[in-house]
């Protein structure tokens, strides 16, 4: 499995999946989620409320899967992160759920690429060192049939610094 780094916006990436740093409600909010809505469209909102007539909220750790209505993937994966409050142990374990949770997904529909922001590293709060840490491990020890390449799109200097050292 090919993993890569790209500075810049996730709504532009070509690939089988982006994968979406949602919250619980699955009706949208600010940062990549307030992004991904408004330049995917409509449709995206649509499945996200059937989602939740289905199933009620998604739970932190969690992931779902929606189309990708006008944006250049093909599916939006939508997890949920911990907001951190230091409890370093359970936040850690909960964002390592979303990178796994998210890789199984894909990998359950056979996708071969597959785009991850920095989840919880924005409006939740999560120190950006640790959460990479935990993203590039959990990914590299993902067991996988299906999933090529891995892309971790940062979008800030910070992040971007952080994942070139750790993938280096
Ligand atoms: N493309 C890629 N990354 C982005 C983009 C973009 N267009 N915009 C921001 N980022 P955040 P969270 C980065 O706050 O911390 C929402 O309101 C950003 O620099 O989007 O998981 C949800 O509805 C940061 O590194 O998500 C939730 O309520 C990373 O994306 C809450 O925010 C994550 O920042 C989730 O908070």
């Amino acid at each position: 499995m090919e993993i890569k780094l790209i500075k810049g916006d996730i709504t532009k990436i070509h690939a089988d999946a982006i994968v979406n740093a949602a919250n619980s409600s699955l009706l949208g909010g600010g940062g990549v989620d307030g992004a991904i809505h408004r330049a995917g469209g409509k449709q995206i909102l649509e499945e996200c409320i059937r989602i939740r007539n289905r199933q009620g909220k998604c739970n932190t750790g969690e992931a779902v899967v929606t189309s990708a209505g006008n944006l250049p993937a093909k599916y939006v994966i939508h997890t949920v992160g911990p907001v951190w409050n230091g409890e370093e142990d359970k936040s850690s374990k909960l964002l390592k759920q979303c990178y796994k949770n998210s890789l199984q997904l894909a990998e359950s529909l056979g996708l071969k690429t597959i785009a991850f922001p920095n989840i919880s590293t924005g409006i939740y709060k999560f120190p950006k060192e640790l959460a990479g840490k935990i993203a590039v491990e959990t990914v590299k020890n993902f067991q996988s049939e299906n999933i090529e390449k891995v892309i971790f799109v940062c979008f800030d200097d910070e992040n971007e610094r952080i994942y070139k050292k750790l993938l280096d």
